[in-house]
């Protein structure tokens, strides 16, 4: 397969590294240094959510085991080959409409984990991985009979990086959930040693690459072309010939792909375009993206990318305030602020969590799989058809933005070449 070589994923050993760093106030270097509570979730059958503060494993979350009380069942040793699951399987509920306790019927359906690296909020990598799997969960459901329905439980792990590999982990010491499923380039390195420990859990990891594992399926995005596009847009919309992406970490997809594609873009539409790039250091401060963005301003910038979560509004309203541009990333961002965003460069992160979630489901998920889907496919998208694109950019560029759309899509261009 096209790239899947071009990656190497961050360790654990890195992230943490990562979170040791420190930035100044214009983001320059790394400071990572409030940290949040982790929040866990969980989803009802009806799929309302609910949040809790952190401070509890998947294990010992009182209301996940009040969900599943209601149609939990015996998992068999058939189903998970795990005779580890004893405790589970011992649980009782008087909630059976025969009077039957849990052990005397069976549970037979699948249980999913969704384990989201950071918060929903913001992210809407992560929004649309966990609506995807939602989704196709309850598709699943719709005609089954409650032993038999499929479990989703989705973990928010939280903007403490440090802690994503304990938490990942106790999610699979739980033996509870045949397969966890996630999205972050940062996985593969992550589960290492659950691969090793927990030999049967079976992950699916989107945005992300691992190749050759049986207990595990990969799917990125073409993030070339997605970086490209944006680059394009930004470079032929700039008027000071000056570009920033504001990025809210580093790692390497960041360092490898999107930052020299975006920079590749820009250029290809306007050789001399002057390309930087700042780091906020956490994925949630607005503020800071904010400062950095009025400091990128203040030295000509009019355009900016920002791939940094919730710190991304601070940038949204300082380019706002000082009249310049936003390219967006992965899903539509135009609404966000009409006449400031100028594209919406997106995945097509939910349906593709669906996809393979329903594979897996079917019980034709290719394990071992490390797929890319790009521009071609439909799944990286450039939003042509938004009112507040056609308004906010002049036609003469939306011309030649629709031309390089369809060259990518007809294999004429290809952005890494
Ligand atoms: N993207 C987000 O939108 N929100 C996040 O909280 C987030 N956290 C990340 C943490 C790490 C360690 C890495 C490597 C990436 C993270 N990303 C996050 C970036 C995400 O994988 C993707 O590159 C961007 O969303 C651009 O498509």
């Amino acid at each position: 397969m096209k790239h899947t070589r071009l990656i190497k994923t961050i360790a654990c050993a890195g992230i943490i590294l990562m979170l040791a760093g420190c930035t100044n106030k214009d983001g320059e270097k790394k400071d990572l240094s409030a940290i949040p509570e982790a929040i866990v979730s969980f989803f009802k059958k009806d799929g309302k959510a609910k949040n809790k503060d952190d401070g509890k494993s998947a294990k010992d979350d009182k209301a996940v085991k009040e969900e599943k009380a209601s149609k939990d069942k015996e998992k068999t040793d058939k189903k998970t080959g795990d005779s580890s699951d004893t405790k589970k399987k011992t649980e009782t509920t008087t909630s059976s409409s025969e009077g039957k306790t849990k052990s005397e019927e069976e549970k037979t359906g699948p249980s999913i984990a969704v384990f989201v690296p950071g918060i929903l909020a913001d992210s809407p990598i992560y929004a649309m991985l966990a609506d995807g799997v939602k989704n196709a969960v309850y598709q699943y459901n719709y005609d089954k009979k409650a032993g038999d329905k499929a479990e989703l439980y989705i973990l928010e792990a939280g903007t403490n990086q440090a802690q994503w590999p304990a938490k990942i982990t106790s999610l699979a010491a739980t033996k509870k959930y045949d397969v966890i499923i996630s999205s972050n380039p940062s996985l593969p390195e992550l589960i290492q040693p659950i691969l090793k420990q927990y030999p049967k859990q079976k992950f699916i990891l989107m945005d992300a690459e691992m190749e050759g594992n049986p207990n595990v399926y990969t799917l990125r995005y073409n993030q070339y072309e997605q970086a490209y596009l944006t680059g394009y847009i930004a470079g032929l919309m700039s008027k000071s010939h000056k570009t920033a992406l504001i990025a809210a970490q580093e790692y390497p997809v960041m360092n490898d792909i999107i930052y020299p594609y975006f920079e590749k873009g820009c250029k290809a539409a306007y050789a001399k375009t002057e390309v930087s790039i700042r780091i906020v250091g956490n994925w949630y401060d607005a503020n800071k993206g904010a400062v950095i963005a009025d400091s990128l301003i203040n030295n000509g910038v009019d355009v900016i990318l920002p791939i940094c979560g919730g710190a991304s509004q601070g940038v949204i309203n300082s380019a706002k305030n000082k009249g310049i541009y936003v390219t967006w990333f992965d899903n539509n961002g135009f609404e966000k602020a009409p006449g400031t965003i100028i594209s919406s460069t997106t995945l097509k992160q939910k349906e593709m969590a669906d996809i393979v979630t329903a594979n897996y489901l079917a019980g034709i998920l290719e394990w071992g799989k490390a797929d890319m889907v790009g521009v071609a496919d439909k799944y990286v998208a450039f939003v042509q058809d938004d009112p507040n694109y056609i308004s906010t950019v002049p036609e003469k560029i939306r011309k030649k933005m629709s031309k390089l759309v369809h060259s990518i899509e007809n294999g004429k261009l290809d952005v890494t070449k």
